[in-house]
């Protein structure tokens, strides 16, 4: 038993994927011994309506100057931060004469270039410094910090108030999210706009995309939890709206004047969470058979094409794939390798099971029978630049929703 993050009631988990390392932490044979372990175990609050994970690791062995997540590396994510980026100009800032924009965790500047390229006034809060110079190489203003209360008082002093506050798979992330949601709502003008958005718990449940829960997801939001969550902090959500990143997203929009009125997307989105039983001890135990079914499948899968000396290989060294290897024991004896195009994980092996990251160049050159979808959530963008990996007699194998040769 242990307090709630966010409200103190008391929770326990409801399971336990094992013990996990890092999940970005790719790592080098020579650190294999002093790797880094902990007990990812979610846990659901029903006084607020959260899920959170029990322990996690001090964020700063998640975020620093070797973080091995770039933003850039999908094109699809660039788009729709693009269109993002247009959406918040055309509806919150048509109204300021120098409108002041403020992302947490910009990584290396994916949405925020496209402000900073319309001469907007911005700033990026990024607490891993390597993805923060990235962003300023391209003109982002950013400053490396983890953003929490004291550091808005500090850039209420250096910048002044804004107008809107953005945030894209990174509320999520922030384990004293009360001090965030207060920091917030000091940090925005009297008509300003927070809008973030965050893998959704609806959607995870649906799918069973239960590698959604890792060390760096302390949190999984629903409209419910966040309207609970932020309400205490004078926030008050007054839309949502679905979105297709990540495997299934929520875009939050939260006002820090109350008299706004409440979408009916909201209302509709809160009936529907009621009625999909979002809240209720009965789902999240479902959840976990759903989750123990499709390891069996997966780890049956596996086992019997390595038995058969089939050759099978990884695509994307997700952050996600972490909870899938770990928790289903996959190993260098069922994957050869990881194929990823970020240079800063090639080289190195996956985090706990050890499996070799290698370029993308080493896929295509000589094709496998069979490639592990671990990127599923970038699965369009993926099979449209794959095709020849099909011609070539290779298929998928895909966990999320189901386990399937596709
Ligand atoms: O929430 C988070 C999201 C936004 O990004 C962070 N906590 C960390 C990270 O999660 P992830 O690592 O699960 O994200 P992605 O976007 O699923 O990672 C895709 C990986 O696959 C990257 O390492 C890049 C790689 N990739 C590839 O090799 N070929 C991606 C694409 C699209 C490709 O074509
Ligand atoms: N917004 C980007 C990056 C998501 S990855 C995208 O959607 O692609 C999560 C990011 O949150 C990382 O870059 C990490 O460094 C950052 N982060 C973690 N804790 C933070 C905090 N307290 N304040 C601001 N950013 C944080």
């Amino acid at each position: 038993m242990t307090d709630c993050r966010i409200c103190g009631s008391p929770i326990a988990p409801f399971m336990t994927f094992g013990q996990m390392p890092v999940a970005n932490g790719f790592l080098l044979p020579e650190q294999f011994d002093s790797e880094y372990f902990f007990e990812l175990a979610p846990a659901f609050c029903s006084a607020c309506n959260i899920l959170q994970i029990i322990d996690q690791p001090d964020p700063s062995k998640m975020f620093h100057e070797n973080y091995a997540f770039f933003s850039r590396t999908s094109k699809y994510m660039q788009d729709h931060f693009a269109k993002f980026a247009a959406k918040v100009c055309g509806s919150h800032l048509t109204d300021y004469d120098d409108p002041f924009v403020v992302e947490l965790g910009s990584n290396d500047g994916i949405m925020l270039q496209n402000f900073a390229d319309a001469g907007i006034r911005h700033l990026g809060i990024e607490p891993s410094e390597n993805v923060a110079e990235i962003a300023r190489g391209h003109g982002v203003n950013t400053i490396s910090d983890f953003f929490d209360e004291m550091v808005a008082d500090r850039l209420i002093a250096e910048h002044g108030l804004a107008d809107v506050v953005l945030s894209a798979n990174v509320m999520c992330h922030i384990p004293n999210l009360n001090s965030v949601a207060s920091g917030i709502a000091k940090l925005l003008k009297p008509s300003g706009v927070l809008i973030f958005e965050d893998p959704y718990l609806g959607d995870i449940i649906k799918k069973t995309s239960y590698d959604q829960i890792y060390d760096e997801h302390v949190f999984v939001f629903s409209a419910t939890s966040v309207a609970n969550a932020f309400a205490p902090h004078g926030l008050k959500l007054v839309n949502v709206e679905p979105q297709k990143t990540h495997g299934g997203s929520m875009r939050y929009t939260l006002a820090l004047d109350t008299r706004q009125q409440t979408s009916t997307a909201v209302t509709n989105c809160l009936a529907r969470e009621t009625k999909l039983g979002l809240s209720s001890a009965a789902t999240f135990e479902r959840f976990r058979e759903n989750c123990e079914t499709s390891r069996h499948r997966l780890t049956r899968l596996l086992g019997k094409f390595r038995d058969e000396n089939r050759r099978v290989v990884g695509y994307g060294a997700t952050s996600k794939s972490t909870t899938v290897m770990n928790y289903c024991s996959i190993g260098p004896d069922h994957i050869e390798f990881v194929s990823d195009t970020t240079p800063a994980k090639q080289g190195k092996f996956t985090p706990g099971t050890h499996i070799p990251v290698k370029p993308y160049q080493d896929f295509i050159s000589d094709y496998p029978e069979y490639a592990v979808l671990f990127a599923w959530n970038h699965k369009l963008e993926i099979i449209a630049k794959e095709d020849a990996f099909r011609q070539s007699g290779g298929q998928w194998i895909e966990f999320i929703p189901s386990v399937c040769i596709s």
